[in-house]
């Protein structure tokens, strides 16, 4: 063997959507805790789905990508937008560099599959078995998976798309000094991003702000401001050389950037409500059309219930509110609204923890009784005593 780089990492095969079986997502393993209601989401792939708004945006963004490669004469970026998301546990966080002790990977945060497969919390974890393959540039686009609380802009599933950009002809000269944080790197990375927020959004105010991820240094954040607020749009960095060494790139400096779609298309559209991405009435659906950005018409919302639920914590069980957004998913899917914890005390005798839950039922498309919203209620408690062994007060 002359001339081979003692690196060269072996490319693994880089699994498919169509080879992921949905039905094998549930199954009889200590470490498994995915729900039916959110197997049902596999598969969907709002994101390339034509008229949608979550795919109108990800091809915005890719044919900005795209030109301004050509304006620079800089390699293509490859598009990738049906990984499955089925990944093994060390590509989501080993091979990021994620500690073990880090909290993204408790079963509060992360769906498991089984001690070696899990649903994607990000897609930084195709990053490794790309570079692996071969790829400098590259977008890749997919839904990622995080137990999360309930709210208007938080669902269990949503869509993000990873950037990735290796600069082979900026090795440092063998032998010289070598430093994390290339200079130049970080100024490509910093205007490609503005760039493309000025392409999706027209002119808008940005700004940095410094960031962590214990994959990038330095790291930082991009907020926009909208509605009065700054909003987070995405993560980014450059590259930690040791996984770019670890995918045979030896000193090649990059940079990455992980971006959430439904954010940008809630900002873009004025979609209110995450969970309308996810909405098959044709009020919804029938709104956009491929390469256009217009203004989401809302359509009549039905009237809400709130529930209470309250209860004394057994101390032998871990609980915690994800666990309880997760049962009511379960017995409401997309009818739930939110889920707020509106009181917790510790009895100063018995040392016993109450929780009172607050929560909101409300359908996007369809009206329900008082009855039914209280079956489903019922069922809610009734899980939380079976799951949880928890002693209903409310
Ligand atoms: C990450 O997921 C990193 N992998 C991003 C990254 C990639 C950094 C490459 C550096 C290099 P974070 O958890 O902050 O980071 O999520 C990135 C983006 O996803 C956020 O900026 C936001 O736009 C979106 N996002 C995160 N959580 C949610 C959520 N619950 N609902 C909707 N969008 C979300
Ligand atoms: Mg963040």
């Amino acid at each position: 063997m002359y001339n081979m780089r003692a690196s060269t990492a072996e490319a693994p095969v880089l699994d498919r959507m169509d080879s992921l079986k949905p039905n094998e997502l549930i199954k009889d393993d200590p470490m498994n805790n995915i729900s039916p209601a959110i197997v049902e989401r596999v598969g969907r792939s709002l994101h390339t789905m034509p008229n949608h708004p979550l795919s109108i945006i990800k091809q915005k963004i890719e044919t900005y990508f795209t030109e301004r490669s050509k304006k620079q004469n800089g390699a293509e970026f490859m598009i990738f937008d049906d990984l499955s998301p089925k990944v093994k546990i060390t590509a989501n966080f080993d091979d990021l560099l994620i500690p073990p002790d880090h909290v993204s990977r408790s079963a509060s945060d992360t769906y498991y599959i089984d001690d070696e497969t899990m649903l994607r919390g990000h897609t930084s974890a195709h990053q490794a078995s790309l570079l692996k393959n071969g790829h400098d540039s590259f977008l890749c686009t997919g839904d990622v998976y995080r137990r999360d609380e309930i709210d208007a802009s938080h669902y269990p599933v949503f869509h993000q798309m990873e950037g990735v950009r290796v600069f082979p002809e900026k090795a440092p000269p063998e032998g010289s000094e070598k430093i994390q944080g290339n200079k130049e790197v970080e100024a490509d990375l910093k205007d490609a991003l503005e760039g493309m927020v000025d392409a999706v959004f027209g002119p808008v105010e940005k700004r940095w702000v410094d960031a962590y991820f214990p994959f990038t240094e330095p790291s930082f954040e991009l907020e926009i401001y909208y509605n009065d607020k700054w909003l987070e749009v995405l993560g980014c960095g450059v590259m930690q050389q040791d996984i770019l060494r670890r995918a045979g790139r030896g000193e090649q400096p990059g940079w990455a950037f992980g971006l959430g779609l439904e954010r940008l298309a809630m900002v873009l559209f004025n979609i209110p409500d995450i969970r309308l991405f996810w909405s098959q009435d044709e009020r919804f659906t029938g709104q956009f059309k491929d390469g256009e950005i217009t203004e989401f018409k809302p359509f009549s919302k039905y009237p809400a219930a709130t529930r209470d639920v309250s209860f004394w914590l057994d101390p032998a069980k871990s609980f915690h509110q994800n666990d309880l957004c997760e049962v009511v998913r379960g017995k409401a899917g997309d009818l739930v609204e939110k889920v707020e914890l509106v009181d917790e005390f510790t009895h100063p005798k018995t040392n016993r923890t109450s929780n009172m839950f607050r929560i909101v039922y409300c359908s996007l498309d369809k009206t329900f009784t008082s009855d039914e919203v209280n079956v489903i209620h019922d069922g809610v408690r009734e899980e939380l005593v079976a799951n949880f062994n928890v002693e209903l007060r409310i």
